[in-house]
C-alpha cells in the first residue's frame, strides 16, 4: 500500500530522483530517499522496494563501465566517435542499423536499448564509431559516453524534443547535429515549414527517414564536415585525380599535402597547380604556403 511521507526532505530527494538525468544523481539521491524513511513498520514495503531499485541501478553503473571499456577496444587514434542521443522510440537503434555493421533490436516498445550499442562505418577512408546511447530520459542513458563523443547527433521526431536535449548536453563540448527522423510521416507541405522553422533558429540540421533512407547521403555529409577535416585529391601532370582523397586537418597548406604524399620531399615541388574550392580559376600555380579546403584537387610537379 503506498504510504504518505511528509517529510520535506524527503519529498525533494525524491524530485531530485526523478529529474535526475545520469545514473550516479539518481542513485545519490536514491540513497538519501532511503536514509531519510521514516522507521516504523508501515514503510516496510516501500524501503525493500526502494532497496531493490538501488541495487538495479547499481548494477547497470558496472554494465556501463565494462560497456565503455569495450567500446574504446582497438580505436586507432585517428579514429572518431559519434554518439547518438534522444529520448526513447525516436529511431537510434534503426539509424545505427542502417548506417553500421550492427544490428540491434529495432521496436516500438519503449527502452527497448539498455546498453549501449557500437557500430563501425568508414566514411571517406575515415574509420568511427557510431554508437546509440540508450535513451536520454531512462537510468540506462550514459553522460559520459556523450561527454567524449567527437560529435553528437541530437536524434528528434518532436520539435520540442531539440531544446530538451540541447539543455541535457549543454556540457559536452562535441560537434552537434541535429537529425530530425520519421519525415516519411510528414506531408511535403509540413516538411518545408519544418525546414524553414529549423533554418530560422540556424540550426545545423537534416531531415532523414531510416525508413525510407531520405537524405542519409546528407547526413554523412554533415558528419563528415563536423570533423574538421578535408578531402584533397592529388593527381600528376596529364593524369587524372586520384581516385580516393587523401584526409587533411582543416587549414592545411599545399606545402602538408605535399609532405604527406612526398613523404618528407616537398622541395622537390618544382610548381605546384589547384583546381576546385580554394583555386581563383582552374589550374591556377599556387605557392606552398596556399591554404586548401574540402574538395580542392592538387597537382603536384616535381624536379
Ligand atoms: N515511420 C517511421 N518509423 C520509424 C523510423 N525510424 C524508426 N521508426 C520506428 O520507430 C520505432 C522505434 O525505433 P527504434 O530504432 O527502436 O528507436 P530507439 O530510439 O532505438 O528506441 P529505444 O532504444 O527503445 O529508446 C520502431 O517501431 C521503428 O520501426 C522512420 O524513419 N519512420
Ligand atoms: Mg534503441
Amino acid at each position: 500500500m503506498p504510504i504518505n511521507i511528509n517529510d520535506p526532505e524527503y519529498t525533494k530527494a525524491e524530485k531530485e530522483y526523478y529529474e535526475a538525468d545520469s545514473l550516479d544523481d539518481k542513485i545519490e539521491s536514491l540513497k538519501k530517499m532511503i536514509s531519510l524513511m521514516p522507521g516504523h513498520k508501515g514503510a516496510e514495503n516501500l524501503r525493500a522496494q526502494l532497496r531493490t531499485r538501488l541495487k538495479k541501478l547499481q548494477e547497470q553503473v558496472v554494465k556501463n563501465k565494462k560497456a565503455k571499456k569495450s567500446s574504446k577496444i582497438g580505436i586507432k587514434k585517428e579514429d572518431m566517435q559519434i554518439v547518438i542521443v534522444g529520448k526513447t522510440n525516436v529511431g537510434k537503434s534503426s539509424l545505427i542499423n542502417l548506417l553500421t555493421n550492427a544490428n540491434p533490436k529495432i521496436s516500438e516498445i519503449e527502452f527497448t536499448t539498455k546498453e549501449p550499442i557500437i557500430g563501425m562505418i568508414n566514411l571517406e577512408g575515415i574509420d568511427m564509431q557510431l554508437i546509440e546511447n540508450p535513451s536520454i530520459d531512462s537510468s540506462y542513458y550514459d553522460k559520459g559516453l556523450t561527454n567524449s563523443a567527437d560529435t553528437i547527433f541530437l536524434l528528434v521526431d518532436k520539435l520540442p524534443q531539440i531544446e530538451e536535449l540541447k539543455n541535457k548536453v549543454s556540457r559536452s563540448k562535441a560537434n552537434q547535429i541535429i537529425v530530425f527522423n520519421k519525415i516519411d510521416k510528414l506531408n511535403e507541405d509540413e516538411k518545408r515549414k519544418l525546414n524553414a522553422t529549423l533554418k530560422s533558429k540556424k540550426y545545423n540540421f537534416v531531415l532523414i527517414s531510416t525508413k525510407t533512407k531520405e537524405n542519409i547521403d546528407e547526413l554523412k555529409d554533415k558528419l563528415f564536415k563536423s570533423f574538421d577535416k578535408i578531402r584533397i585529391y592529388t593527381k600528376e601532370p596529364g593524369k587524372n585525380k586520384s581516385s580516393k582523397p587523401i584526409i587533411m586537418k582543416q587549414d592545411s597548406s599545399v606545402f602538408d599535402v605535399a609532405e604527406k604524399i612526398l613523404k618528407g620531399f616537398s622541395k622537390n615541388v618544382s610548381e605546384t597547380k589547384i583546381w576546385g574550392p580554394s583555386s581563383k580559376f582552374a589550374g591556377q600555380k599556387v605557392g606552398l604556403k596556399h591554404k586548401l579546403k574540402d574538395l580542392d584537387v592538387v597537382e603536384f610537379k616535381t624536379r
